[in-house]
Protein backbone atom coordinates (compact mmCIF):
# COMPACT_ATOMS: atom_id res chain seq x y z
CA UNK A 1 0.00 0.00 0.00
CA UNK A 2 3.06 2.41 0.71
CA UNK A 3 4.77 1.63 -2.46
CA UNK A 4 1.21 2.34 -4.19
CA UNK A 5 0.97 6.11 -2.45
CA UNK A 6 3.89 6.48 -3.23
CA UNK A 7 3.87 5.53 -6.87
CA UNK A 8 0.60 7.49 -7.23
CA UNK A 9 2.07 10.46 -5.94
CA UNK A 10 5.62 10.57 -8.04
CA UNK A 11 3.08 10.24 -11.36
CA UNK A 12 1.32 12.81 -10.04
CA UNK A 13 4.28 15.07 -9.57
CA UNK A 14 6.01 14.26 -12.75
CA UNK A 15 9.19 12.52 -10.60
CA UNK A 16 9.15 9.39 -12.74
CA UNK A 17 12.25 9.55 -15.60
CA UNK A 18 12.51 7.84 -18.97
CA UNK A 19 15.91 6.40 -19.54
CA UNK A 20 16.62 5.38 -23.55
CA UNK A 21 18.23 2.26 -24.84
CA UNK A 22 19.34 2.50 -28.28
CA UNK A 23 17.95 0.09 -30.93
CA UNK A 24 20.81 -0.10 -34.11
CA UNK A 25 20.66 -1.27 -36.91
CA UNK A 26 23.05 -4.48 -37.38
CA UNK A 27 23.59 -2.86 -41.18
CA UNK A 28 24.89 0.22 -40.46
CA UNK A 29 25.63 0.72 -37.28
CA UNK A 30 23.23 3.74 -36.92
CA UNK A 31 20.84 4.04 -33.63
CA UNK A 32 17.53 4.02 -35.20
CA UNK A 33 15.83 4.29 -31.90
CA UNK A 34 15.71 4.32 -28.42
CA UNK A 35 13.46 1.94 -26.15
CA UNK A 36 12.17 4.35 -23.28
CA UNK A 37 12.38 2.62 -19.63
CA UNK A 38 10.74 4.44 -16.52
CA UNK A 39 12.80 4.90 -13.74
CA UNK A 40 11.31 5.95 -10.36
CA UNK A 41 13.70 6.97 -7.74
CA UNK A 42 11.71 6.98 -4.69
CA UNK A 43 11.62 9.26 -1.71
CA UNK A 44 14.36 8.00 0.40
CA UNK A 45 16.72 8.49 -2.79
CA UNK A 46 16.54 4.51 -3.84
CA UNK A 47 15.85 3.77 -7.28
CA UNK A 48 13.40 0.92 -7.81
CA UNK A 49 12.97 -0.97 -10.43
CA UNK A 50 10.62 -1.13 -12.95
CA UNK A 51 9.98 -5.29 -12.70
CA UNK A 52 8.85 -4.03 -8.63
CA UNK A 53 7.00 -0.96 -9.38
CA UNK A 54 5.11 -1.68 -12.92
CA UNK A 55 3.19 -4.80 -11.05
CA UNK A 56 2.16 -3.03 -8.75
CA UNK A 57 1.12 0.08 -10.89
CA UNK A 58 -0.94 -3.09 -13.10
CA UNK A 59 -2.72 -4.29 -9.62
CA UNK A 60 -3.80 -0.81 -8.51
CA UNK A 61 -5.02 0.79 -12.29
CA UNK A 62 -1.59 3.83 -12.02
CA UNK A 63 -0.71 1.73 -14.52
CA UNK A 64 -3.62 3.98 -16.98
CA UNK A 65 -2.18 7.29 -15.45
CA UNK A 66 1.74 5.91 -15.92
CA UNK A 67 1.11 4.84 -19.55
CA UNK A 68 -0.10 8.05 -20.64
CA UNK A 69 3.01 9.63 -18.82
CA UNK A 70 5.22 7.43 -20.39
CA UNK A 71 3.79 8.24 -23.92
CA UNK A 72 3.51 12.05 -23.36
CA UNK A 73 7.03 12.13 -21.88
CA UNK A 74 8.54 10.44 -24.99
CA UNK A 75 6.70 13.00 -26.85
CA UNK A 76 8.29 16.00 -25.09
CA UNK A 77 11.58 14.71 -24.87
CA UNK A 78 11.64 14.52 -29.02
CA UNK A 79 10.65 17.88 -29.34
CA UNK A 80 13.06 18.53 -26.65
CA UNK A 81 15.90 16.57 -28.59
CA UNK A 82 14.59 18.74 -32.14
CA UNK A 83 14.89 22.01 -30.69
CA UNK A 84 18.64 21.23 -28.72
CA UNK A 85 19.50 19.74 -32.38
CA UNK A 86 19.29 23.49 -33.72
CA UNK A 87 15.69 22.87 -34.64
CA UNK A 88 16.17 20.21 -36.97
CA UNK A 89 14.22 16.63 -36.59
CA UNK A 90 16.15 14.40 -35.11
CA UNK A 91 15.77 11.55 -37.26
CA UNK A 92 14.45 8.34 -34.56
CA UNK A 93 12.24 7.03 -33.13
CA UNK A 94 10.84 6.38 -29.27
CA UNK A 95 9.56 3.23 -28.68
CA UNK A 96 7.30 3.29 -25.52
CA UNK A 97 6.24 0.17 -23.53
CA UNK A 98 2.27 -0.43 -22.93
CA UNK A 99 1.15 -2.67 -20.56
CA UNK A 100 -1.63 -5.31 -21.56
CA UNK A 101 -4.04 -3.96 -19.06
CA UNK A 102 -3.36 -0.37 -20.18
CA UNK A 103 -4.42 -1.63 -23.73
CA UNK A 104 -8.21 -2.83 -22.60
CA UNK A 105 -8.78 -0.07 -19.78
CA UNK A 106 -7.42 2.88 -21.80
CA UNK A 107 -7.41 4.55 -24.88
CA UNK A 108 -4.13 4.07 -26.07
CA UNK A 109 -4.70 5.64 -29.55
CA UNK A 110 -6.02 8.79 -28.08
CA UNK A 111 -3.31 8.86 -25.61
CA UNK A 112 -0.75 8.54 -28.82
CA UNK A 113 -2.91 11.40 -30.69
CA UNK A 114 -2.38 13.72 -27.24
CA UNK A 115 1.09 13.41 -27.50
CA UNK A 116 1.70 13.95 -30.65
CA UNK A 117 -0.76 16.83 -30.71
CA UNK A 118 0.69 18.32 -28.04
CA UNK A 119 4.40 18.15 -28.48
CA UNK A 120 3.58 18.76 -32.71
CA UNK A 121 5.81 16.20 -33.84
CA UNK A 122 4.71 13.22 -36.44
CA UNK A 123 3.63 9.65 -35.44
CA UNK A 124 6.74 7.90 -36.94
CA UNK A 125 8.75 9.10 -34.27
CA UNK A 126 6.49 6.87 -31.87
CA UNK A 127 6.19 3.09 -31.80
CA UNK A 128 4.07 1.05 -28.72
CA UNK A 129 5.55 -2.26 -27.63
CA UNK A 130 2.97 -4.55 -26.45
CA UNK A 131 3.57 -8.15 -25.33
CA UNK A 132 1.69 -11.16 -26.85
CA UNK A 133 -0.45 -11.48 -23.42
CA UNK A 134 -1.91 -8.37 -24.37
CA UNK A 135 -3.48 -8.89 -27.77
CA UNK A 136 -4.45 -12.36 -26.81
CA UNK A 137 -6.56 -11.21 -23.98
CA UNK A 138 -8.72 -9.16 -26.12
CA UNK A 139 -7.60 -10.17 -30.47
CA UNK A 140 -10.76 -7.88 -31.47
CA UNK A 141 -9.97 -5.06 -28.98
CA UNK A 142 -6.12 -5.49 -29.65
CA UNK A 143 -7.32 -5.02 -33.61
CA UNK A 144 -9.06 -1.98 -33.49
CA UNK A 145 -6.49 -0.26 -30.89
CA UNK A 146 -3.65 -1.07 -33.53
CA UNK A 147 -5.49 0.16 -36.41
CA UNK A 148 -6.04 3.47 -34.92
CA UNK A 149 -2.39 3.72 -33.70
CA UNK A 150 -1.15 2.93 -37.41
CA UNK A 151 -3.81 5.54 -38.62
CA UNK A 152 -2.09 7.75 -36.61
CA UNK A 153 1.21 6.56 -38.87
CA UNK A 154 3.11 5.36 -35.37
CA UNK A 155 4.50 1.91 -35.50
CA UNK A 156 4.02 -1.28 -33.44
CA UNK A 157 5.99 -3.84 -31.96
CA UNK A 158 5.62 -7.14 -30.42
CA UNK A 159 7.45 -7.16 -27.38
CA UNK A 160 9.58 -10.49 -25.89
CA UNK A 161 8.28 -12.53 -29.10
CA UNK A 162 8.18 -16.23 -28.75
CA UNK A 163 7.51 -16.65 -25.48
CA UNK A 164 3.81 -16.09 -25.47
CA UNK A 165 1.12 -17.80 -27.10
CA UNK A 166 1.14 -16.92 -29.93
CA UNK A 167 -1.63 -17.40 -32.60
CA UNK A 168 -0.10 -17.00 -35.94
CA UNK A 169 -3.51 -16.21 -37.07
CA UNK A 170 -3.88 -13.14 -35.27
CA UNK A 171 0.17 -12.63 -35.99
CA UNK A 172 -0.97 -12.36 -39.65
CA UNK A 173 -3.89 -10.19 -39.54
CA UNK A 174 -3.00 -7.42 -36.49
CA UNK A 175 -0.60 -4.48 -38.06
CA UNK A 176 2.24 -5.21 -36.68
CA UNK A 177 6.07 -3.26 -37.71
CA UNK A 178 8.06 -5.43 -35.29
CA UNK A 179 8.76 -8.49 -33.45
CA UNK A 180 11.23 -7.95 -30.56
CA UNK A 181 13.03 -11.21 -30.65
CA UNK A 182 13.40 -12.53 -26.88
CA UNK A 183 16.46 -12.28 -25.29
CA UNK A 184 15.89 -15.83 -24.23
CA UNK A 185 16.83 -17.16 -27.42
CA UNK A 186 20.03 -14.51 -27.88
CA UNK A 187 21.54 -15.58 -24.78
CA UNK A 188 24.24 -18.28 -25.42
CA UNK A 189 22.53 -18.87 -28.41
CA UNK A 190 26.24 -18.50 -30.39
CA UNK A 191 26.83 -22.36 -29.31
CA UNK A 192 22.80 -23.36 -29.36
CA UNK A 193 21.91 -24.45 -32.38
CA UNK A 194 18.21 -24.85 -31.38
CA UNK A 195 18.10 -21.07 -30.23
CA UNK A 196 19.80 -20.55 -33.86
CA UNK A 197 16.98 -22.37 -35.09
CA UNK A 198 14.14 -20.61 -33.36
CA UNK A 199 15.70 -17.41 -34.19
CA UNK A 200 15.67 -18.05 -38.19
CA UNK A 201 12.02 -19.46 -37.85
CA UNK A 202 11.02 -15.71 -36.26
CA UNK A 203 12.93 -14.12 -38.84
CA UNK A 204 11.54 -15.77 -41.92
CA UNK A 205 8.28 -15.63 -40.00
CA UNK A 206 8.47 -11.70 -40.34
CA UNK A 207 10.42 -11.72 -43.60
CA UNK A 208 6.97 -13.50 -44.79
CA UNK A 209 4.61 -10.96 -42.85
CA UNK A 210 6.43 -7.92 -43.98
CA UNK A 211 7.49 -7.46 -40.53
CA UNK A 212 11.35 -6.09 -39.06
CA UNK A 213 13.40 -7.92 -36.49
CA UNK A 214 14.38 -6.18 -33.25
CA UNK A 215 16.83 -8.46 -31.46
CA UNK A 216 16.25 -8.13 -27.19
CA UNK A 217 19.22 -8.53 -25.24
CA UNK A 218 22.48 -8.28 -27.20
CA UNK A 219 25.61 -8.79 -25.41
CA UNK A 220 28.78 -9.94 -27.29
CA UNK A 221 30.01 -9.12 -30.59
CA UNK A 222 29.71 -12.89 -31.83
CA UNK A 223 25.89 -12.52 -30.83
CA UNK A 224 25.43 -9.62 -33.29
CA UNK A 225 27.58 -11.33 -36.08
CA UNK A 226 25.26 -14.43 -35.68
CA UNK A 227 22.00 -12.33 -35.48
CA UNK A 228 22.95 -10.31 -38.51
CA UNK A 229 23.99 -12.89 -40.61
CA UNK A 230 20.38 -14.39 -39.69
CA UNK A 231 19.21 -11.19 -41.31
CA UNK A 232 17.85 -9.66 -38.25
CA UNK A 233 17.58 -5.52 -38.93
CA UNK A 234 17.89 -4.13 -35.75
CA UNK A 235 20.09 -4.99 -32.16
CA UNK A 236 19.18 -3.77 -28.72
CA UNK A 237 21.64 -4.85 -25.25
CA UNK A 238 24.48 -4.00 -23.17
CA UNK A 239 26.89 -4.51 -26.20
CA UNK A 240 25.55 -1.35 -27.83
CA UNK A 241 24.78 0.36 -24.54
CA UNK A 242 22.52 -0.30 -20.99
CA UNK A 243 19.46 2.37 -21.03
CA UNK A 244 20.97 5.80 -20.75
CA UNK A 245 19.21 9.47 -19.27
CA UNK A 246 17.89 11.72 -22.60
CA UNK A 247 21.45 13.84 -22.58
CA UNK A 248 23.96 10.92 -22.70
CA UNK A 249 21.12 8.65 -25.40
CA UNK A 250 20.97 12.31 -27.78
CA UNK A 251 24.89 12.74 -27.36
CA UNK A 252 24.84 8.31 -28.45
CA UNK A 253 22.54 9.49 -31.33
CA UNK A 254 24.70 12.01 -32.76
CA UNK A 255 27.87 10.09 -32.36
CA UNK A 256 26.24 7.21 -34.31
CA UNK A 257 25.62 9.24 -37.24
O1 LIG B 1 14.13 -1.09 -17.58
P1 LIG B 1 14.20 -2.52 -17.27
O2 LIG B 1 15.16 -3.15 -18.18
O3 LIG B 1 14.52 -2.86 -15.86
O4 LIG B 1 12.70 -3.00 -17.52
C1 LIG B 1 12.12 -4.06 -16.87
C2 LIG B 1 10.74 -4.30 -17.41
O5 LIG B 1 9.88 -3.17 -17.17
C3 LIG B 1 10.72 -4.53 -18.93
O6 LIG B 1 9.91 -5.65 -19.18
C4 LIG B 1 10.08 -3.29 -19.48
O7 LIG B 1 9.32 -3.60 -20.62
C5 LIG B 1 9.18 -2.83 -18.33
N1 LIG B 1 8.98 -1.38 -18.41
C6 LIG B 1 9.91 -0.41 -18.35
N2 LIG B 1 9.34 0.81 -18.50
C7 LIG B 1 8.01 0.59 -18.68
C8 LIG B 1 6.87 1.45 -18.91
O8 LIG B 1 6.97 2.67 -19.04
N3 LIG B 1 5.66 0.85 -19.02
C9 LIG B 1 5.50 -0.51 -18.94
N4 LIG B 1 4.26 -1.00 -19.06
N5 LIG B 1 6.54 -1.34 -18.75
C10 LIG B 1 7.78 -0.81 -18.62
O1 LIG C 1 10.75 -6.58 -21.55
P1 LIG C 1 11.58 -5.51 -22.17
O2 LIG C 1 12.17 -5.94 -23.47
O3 LIG C 1 10.87 -4.21 -22.31
O4 LIG C 1 12.81 -5.34 -21.22
C1 LIG C 1 13.75 -4.36 -21.32
C2 LIG C 1 14.72 -4.73 -20.24
O5 LIG C 1 15.82 -5.49 -20.76
C3 LIG C 1 15.30 -3.56 -19.52
O6 LIG C 1 15.20 -3.83 -18.17
C4 LIG C 1 16.77 -3.57 -19.92
O7 LIG C 1 17.59 -3.06 -18.89
C5 LIG C 1 17.02 -5.05 -20.16
N1 LIG C 1 18.13 -5.26 -21.06
C6 LIG C 1 18.44 -4.51 -22.12
N2 LIG C 1 19.53 -4.97 -22.77
C7 LIG C 1 19.94 -6.06 -22.08
C8 LIG C 1 21.03 -6.98 -22.26
O8 LIG C 1 21.84 -6.90 -23.18
N3 LIG C 1 21.12 -7.98 -21.35
C9 LIG C 1 20.25 -8.12 -20.33
N4 LIG C 1 20.46 -9.13 -19.49
N5 LIG C 1 19.21 -7.28 -20.13
C10 LIG C 1 19.04 -6.25 -21.00
MN1 LIG D 1 10.17 -3.58 -24.19
NA1 LIG E 1 11.52 -7.37 -24.22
Amino acid sequence: FGLETELRHAIEDDRLRLDFQPLVEFATGAVAGFEALARWTNGDGQLVSPSEFIPVAEDSGLIVPLGQWAIGKAAEVLADWDRQNGGERVDCYFSVNVSAIQLVRDDIAQAVRSALETHKIGGERLMIELTESAIIADPDLAMSVLSKIKALHARIAMDDFGTGYSNLAYLQRLPLDVLKIDRSFVEHMVDDREKVAIVRTIQSLAETLGMRTTAEGVETADQARLLSALGCDFGQGFLFARPMDSISALEFWRQSR
